[in-house]
C-alpha cells in the first residue's frame, strides 16, 4: 500500500508519542493528584450552600442531585401540620406512654469515636432500650434544663445524668411513631417524582442540646426537615474523604454496668462487641481541625448551615455531616427526615469510592508529614475500659 506523504517533519524522532500531560498543578506523585482533586473541586464549586426561596421543581431538584450539591429551603415546610402543631403537649397527647426506642450515652456521643489513650480508640454505639414516650420526653426536657447550654461545636460534653436521644434511624416514623405520621407527607413530592421511588426510611429525631451526631456519611439522598428548635450542620463533600482520617476502629456499645433495673443508666460502660469488628469511621473533627487530621485536612472547606423551624435541607448522598442542636423554649429539638436510596448507576458511586480508596492508599505511602494523627495523642477525655 502506498504510504501517505509527510511534509514539515524535521527529524523522524519528533513524531514519537510523548507522555500525556497529567495536568496536575503541584507535582507528579499520587499525593499531588489527591491534593489537586480537592483544590480543583473547591475552585469549581461555591463555598456556601444555595438557599432556595421555594420548593424546587423535580427537574431543578434533579440538577442538584446530579451535581451532588446541597441546598436549603427556608420555611419550605412551614405549612406542614408537624411544623404548625408539634410541641411538648401535642407530642404527649399523640404518643402517650407508647414504647419507643431511646439511645442513651454518658455525653450525648452516640456512634462516635472515644479516645482511650494516645494509641487506642473505640467506636462506641449508644445503649438502646425501649421506654414509655412520656418518660423519654420528660427526661430530654429535664436534662436540657439541668445545665447551661454547651458550645454547639464541642463533640462531647461532660454531663450527668446520661443523655437521651430518640433517634433510631429505622423508618421509626412509620413504626413506633405512627401516631405522628399523619402530620407529615408520606413522601416529598419533588423528590419522589425526580427520584422515581418512595423514601426508603422516614425518621423522627427528638433530643436536646446535649447530643451531637459525629461526622459521618450515609448512602442516601437525605431531605431533612427541622420541626422544633435548631440543628447546626457542618458539611463536607465526598471529595473530602482523604481529609477526614477514616480509620478502622474497634466497635463497642455502651451498657449499664449493673443489669439491676434500679441502677438506672448513670453508670454506663463501653462493652467491646462480640464478635469483634473494626468500623471505618472519620477520626477528624472539622471543629477541632488541629487534632487527628491527615495531610489533606487543611484543604477541606467545611460548610455550615443552621436549620430553623420549618426549614428544609437537601443533604446529598455521601456528604460528611456533623450535627449539633439547640432546643426551643420547651427544651426540645425535633426533626423528621426522608432517606431515598442513592442511585448506584452512572459514575457517582464508583468515583466516590475510588477517591476514598486512593486517598487512603496515599496516606499509607509512608511519607506522611505528621498530620495524620494515626497514633497521635489528643486532648480528648481519657477513658478506661474495665470489661465489667
Ligand atoms: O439530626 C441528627 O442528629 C443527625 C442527622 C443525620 O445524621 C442524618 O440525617 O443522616
Amino acid at each position: 500500500m502506498k504510504r501517505d506523504r509527510v511534509v514539515g517533519l524535521k527529524h523522524p524522532e519528533d513524531a514519537r508519542p510523548q507522555l500525556a500531560p497529567i495536568g496536575l498543578e503541584g507535582g507528579d506523585q499520587i499525593q499531588d493528584a489527591v491534593r489537586d482533586l480537592i483544590t480543583t473541586y473547591h475552585s469549581l464549586n461555591p463555598s456556601t450552600i444555595d438557599t432556595l426561596s421555594s420548593e424546587p421543581s423535580p427537574l431543578e431538584f434533579m440538577r442538584y442531585v446530579s451535581l451532588n450539591r446541597p441546598f436549603v429551603i427556608r420555611s419550605g415546610a412551614r405549612s406542614w401540620p408537624a411544623v404548625q402543631n408539634w410541641n411538648a403537649s401535642y407530642l404527649l397527647s399523640a404518643m402517650h406512654d407508647n414504647s419507643v426506642n431511646v439511645a442513651i450515652t454518658p455525653h450525648g456521643n452516640a456512634d462516635s469515636i472515644v479516645t482511650l489513650d494516645a494509641h487506642t480508640k473505640l467506636f462506641v454505639k449508644p445503649f438502646e432500650t425501649p421506654l414509655p414516650f412520656a418518660d423519654v420526653l420528660r427526661s430530654i426536657q429535664q436534662q436540657e434544663a439541668s445545665a447551661p447550654s454547651p458550645d454547639v461545636h464541642q463533640q462531647t460534653q461532660p454531663s450527668t445524668p446520661p443523655i437521651f436521644y430518640a433517634q433510631t434511624q429505622n423508618d421509626n416514623l412509620r413504626a413506633e411513631y405512627t401516631a405522628l405520621f399523619a402530620d407529615v407527607p408520606d413522601s416529598v413530592p419533588w423528590a419522589r417524582i425526580a427520584l422515581q421511588k418512595p423514601p426508603d426510611a422516614i425518621n423522627f429525631w427528638l433530643g436536646n442540646s446535649r447530643s451531637t451526631t459525629a461526622l459521618h456519611k450515609d448512602p442516601y439522598e437525605n431531605i431533612y426537615i427541622q420541626v422544633l428548635g435548631q440543628k447546626h450542620f457542618t458539611l463536607l463533600p465526598p471529595i473530602c474523604a482523604p481529609c477526614v482520617n477514616e480509620m478502622g476502629v474497634l466497635a463497642a456499645t455502651y451498657r449499664p454496668r449493673s443489669s439491676a433495673p434500679a441502677a438506672g443508666y448513670d453508670d454506663l460502660v463501653m462493652q467491646v462487641d462480640e464478635p469483634s469488628e473494626y468500623v471505618p469511621f472519620a477520626a477528624w473533627d472539622p471543629d477541632s481541625p488541629e487534632r487527628n487530621g491527615t495531610k489533606y485536612s487543611r484543604l477541606a472547606q467545611p460548610m455550615r448551615v443552621t436549620l430553623g423551624e420549618g426549614d428544609v435541607l437537601y443533604l446529598p448522598a455521601l456528604w460528611y455531616h456533623k450535627v449539633a442542636q439547640t432546643c426551643d423554649e420547651e427544651g426540645l429539638c425535633c426533626a423528621v427526615n426522608y432517606w431515598y436510596d442513592v442511585d448506584f448507576g452512572g459514575g457517582f458511586w464508583s468515583m466516590a469510592n475510588f477517591v476514598r480508596g486512593v486517598g487512603l492508599l496515599s496516606l499509607r505511602d509512608g511519607d506522611g508529614d505528621g498530620e495524620d494523627g494515626r497514633g497521635a495523642s489528643d486532648d480528648a477525655a481519657k477513658k478506661t475500659v474495665d470489661g465489667n
